[in-house]
Formats: C-alpha cells, sequence, structure tokens
C-alpha cells in the first residue's frame, strides 16, 4: 500500500522463467563481456517504463493491464546487441513476435509510444560494448506480464513484483484490446 502522495518507478516487464535466465547469466559472466552482469533474477525485458508515477497513476496502468487479451508467444534471444554509448551489453530477438510488439505498445500508451522500442534483456551494465553477433538462440515462452516497481525499499536496481497477468488463457488466438 502507498499512500496518495508516493511515488513509484513503475514498469511493465517480462520474466524469463529460471532456465532461461540461467542460460542468460552464463553469457552475462562469460570472460569476454567485461562490465557488471545483472543477477539471474533480475533479468528482464521491459515492456513499458512508466518512471514515476503517484497512486492514480498506478491504477490507471493497472485498469490497462486488466484489458489484455492476448495469447502467450515464443521468443527467441538469438543475437548479442547493446548500445556502446549507454555501455549496456544485451540480448535481442532476430524476429521479435507481432505479438510482443503489440503488447508492449498497448502498454506503452500514447505517452510512451514516441520511442522506439527495442525489446532486449539487459545482460551488463558498464559494458565494453562490441558488435552484434548471432548466438544459440534461448528460446521461452512468455505466459504473463508483470507490473513492477523499480527502486524497490529505496534501494536503486531492486525490483518489486507489484502485479501479474497471464498470457494465454481466454485470450485465444490472436489479441483483443481496445
Ligand atoms: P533495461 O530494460 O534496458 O534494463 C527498470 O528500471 C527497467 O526499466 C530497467 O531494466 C531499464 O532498462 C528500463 N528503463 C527504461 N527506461 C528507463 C529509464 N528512463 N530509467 C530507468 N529505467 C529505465
Amino acid at each position: 500500500m502507498i499512500g496518495a502522495d508516493a511515488r513509484q518507478r513503475l514498469f511493465f516487464a517480462l520474466w524469463p522463467p529460471i532456465e532461461a535466465a540461467e542460460s542468460m547469466a552464463r553469457i552475462a559472466r562469460t570472460p569476454g563481456m567485461a562490465g557488471t552482469p545483472v543477477a539471474r533474477d533480475k533479468l528482464h525485458v521491459t515492456l513499458a517504463f512508466h518512471g514515476a508515477c503517484d497512486m492514480a497513476g498506478r491504477d490507471a496502468l493497472i485498469a490497462r493491464a486488466e484489458r489484455v487479451r492476448m495469447p502467450s508467444m515464443a521468443l527467441a534471444f538469438d543475437r548479442l546487441g547493446g548500445v556502446a554509448k549507454a555501455r549496456l551489453r544485451w540480448l535481442e530477438l532476430s524476429h521479435p513476435p507481432p505479438g510482443l510488439l503489440e503488447l508492449a505498445a498497448f502498454l506503452r500508451g500514447p505517452g510512451l509510444d514516441r520511442h522506439r522500442f527495442v525489446p532486449h534483456i539487459t545482460l551488463c551494465r558498464k559494458a565494453e560494448t562490441e558488435a552484434a553477433c548471432a548466438l544459440a538462440p534461448i528460446a521461452w515462452r512468455a505466459t504473463e506480464f508483470v507490473l513492477a516497481e523499480s527502486g524497490a525499499h529505496g534501494v536503486a536496481g531492486e525490483y518489486r513484483t507489484i502485479a501479474r497477468w497471464p498470457l494465454g488463457g481466454a485470450g485465444g488466438p490472436g489479441s483483443n484490446m481496445e
């Protein structure tokens, strides 16, 4: 529970299952990567970073998430990429499924739409970024998405799940969001 004036930094995300996260964490720790590896349980795909939200803002995000009706989606992270300027090294997908882009666009809403969305999982920060390269795919099926708090308990880089919603279930094939 937060007070009416308190603000939380909120974002929607997908969290990989533990087996996939372990494979990713192994890549993050390979000697050639350099930089600070992200801990296994913090590896995630940010779908929409909404930043500081008050309670009304959080409730609006929850209401938006409640409207999602989408099937689960198969993801294959098969490239190492990143942003040299930001010293980020990440995993990305050669072929992001259209549903992933659609889900992110819906959860971002018109306010965030101007920022280009590149689905990725940050593996290392403060990295010496090199050119992108292909990898043996790390594949998993996303069966839910979450609303999480960044900087939970006042600690930068700590995440806390606030709510989760299934992908699949009643949605059936195709999406149904207005
Ligand atoms: P990332 O997805 O590239 O790792 C929670 O803070 C998550 O939201 C982080 O994983 C972070 O990057 C992503 N994010 C996107 N925009 C952000 C911003 N302006 N400030 C902090 N985090 C941001």
